[in-house]
C-alpha cells in the first residue's frame, strides 16, 4: 500500500506532514520531523525579522483541540532559508511558509526564498489571525488579489497558499475566482478557526492571554469545516491544483475523509503538538490498515471520489 503523493511537482513518499506552526520553528524541531515518517518538512510562517510573538500563556489544549494566539513568533526568513540545505538531507520536500506583515514584506521574502536550491515551494499563508490590527488577507478577496499579482510577479519556486475557512457558499466562489487567475501550485484549507474563546469555568477565566483571550481554534471541532474547505476547493479549481487539507487530523480514518474530499496530502496541528512526530507514523499505519481493508493499493484510487446522495 502505497500513500506516496505529489505537492507543487514535488514527490513526496507518504502524504502525511506537519501543519505550519506546532513543533517547526527552530532547527531542532525541523530536524525532528525531517527525522520522522512526514512526507515533508514545513516551517513556521516567516516573517521579515525573527519575532518573539505575543505574551504567555498563547497555547491550550482542551479535550477536543487547542486555542493559540501566537502571534508569529520566528526566527526571520533568513534562518528558514538557511535551514535548506541541512533540510535537504532527509531527502523529502522542504516548504517555507510565509507571513509577512505587511504586502511588501511578502514581496520581499518571496523574492529572497524563489529560485534558490532546496527551497521546493513556498506556502504563502492569507490567514493568520493573530497579529492585533492586521486583518486577515484571506477574508478581502480583493486584496488577496492585489497581492497575489505583487507576488507572481517575482516568483519562480511554485507557490501555494494557506487559506481561512470559509463558511458561506459565494465566498467559496469569490475565492476560487481569485486563485483561477494565479498558476497556484497548491492550496491548504485551513487554518485554525478565528478568534474562538475558550473559558475555564472553575476560574471564570479565558485560558490565554493575548487578544482578552481570543484565540484560533483547532483540533476536532473544525474537521468538518476543514473538509468543506477542501471539498469545495477540489471541485471549483484545476485538477492540476493540488488541495493539501488541514484541519481536526489525528487518525488514519481522519486522512482517508481528507482524500475523499480531494486532499493530495494532509497535515497535522493539534495533534502534532500533542503526540509529537511518532503521529506521522502511528497515523500512516492507521490509513494503510483502512486502505488495505478497502482494496485501495494508493491515494488516487479514493482522491476526491466522495459520493453524494443525488
Ligand atoms: O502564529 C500564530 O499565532 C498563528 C498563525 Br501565523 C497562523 O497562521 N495560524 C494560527 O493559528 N496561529
Amino acid at each position: 500500500t502505497s500513500l506516496a503523493t505529489v505537492v507543487a511537482g514535488c514527490p513526496l513518499s507518504s502524504c502525511l506532514y506537519n501543519a505550519s506552526g506546532p513543533l517547526c520553528t527552530t532547527a531542532a524541531e525541523l530536524d525532528a520531523v525531517g527525522s520522522s515518517e512526514a512526507g515533508a518538512i514545513l516551517s513556521k510562517s516567516a516573517t521579515l525579522e525573527k519575532r518573539q510573538g505575543n505574551p504567555s500563556p498563547r497555547y491550550f489544549e482542551t479535550t477536543w483541540g487547542s486555542i493559540n494566539s501566537m502571534g508569529l513568533p520566528n526566527e526571520g526568513y533568513r534562518y528558514y532559508l538557511d535551514y535548506a540545505k541541512r533540510a535537504a538531507t532527509f531527502n523529502k520536500p522542504y516548504f517555507i511558509s510565509v507571513s509577512g506583515l505587511g504586502f511588501e514584506d511578502n514581496v520581499a521574502i518571496i523574492r529572497a526564498l524563489s529560485g534558490q536550491e532546496h527551497v521546493s515551494a513556498i506556502e504563502l499563508n492569507l490567514s493568520c489571525p493573530n497579529v492585533p490590527g492586521k486583518p486577515q488577507t484571506g477574508y478581502d478577496f480583493e486584496q488577496s488579489r492585489v497581492l497575489l499579482e505583487m507576488i507572481f510577479e517575482h516568483v519562480t519556486t511554485p507557490l501555494g497558499v494557506k487559506l481561512p475557512p470559509y463558511f458561506d457558499l459565494p465566498h467559496f466562489e469569490m475565492m476560487a475566482a481569485v486563485l483561477r487567475d494565479f498558476p497556484i501550485a497548491f492550496v491548504t484549507c485551513i487554518n485554525s478557526i478565528g478568534n474562538g474563546l475558550v473559558i475555564d469555568t472553575d476560574q471564570e477565566s479565558v485560558v490565554i492571554k493575548p487578544k482578552s483571550g481570543f484565540g484560533g481554534i483547532g483540533g476536532d471541532f473544525i474537521k468538518p469545516t476543514a473538509l468543506a474547505n477542501v471539498r469545495k476547493f477540489y471541485t471549483l479549481l484545476d485538477k492540476d491544483v493540488a488541495i493539501i487539507g488541514c484541519g481536526g487530523i489525528k487518525s488514519g480514518m481522519d486522512v482517508f475523509e481528507h482524500i475523499l474530499c480531494g486532499a493530495s496530502a494532509v497535515q497535522v496541528g493539534t495533534q502534532l503538538m500533542r503526540e509529537g512526530v511518532g503521529c506521522f507514523a502511528r497515523i500512516a499505519a492507521e490509513l494503510r490498515e483502512i486502505m488495505g481493508g478497502k482494496g485501495y493499493r494508493d491515494i488516487d484510487s479514493f482522491k476526491g471520489k466522495l459520493k453524494t446522495l443525488e
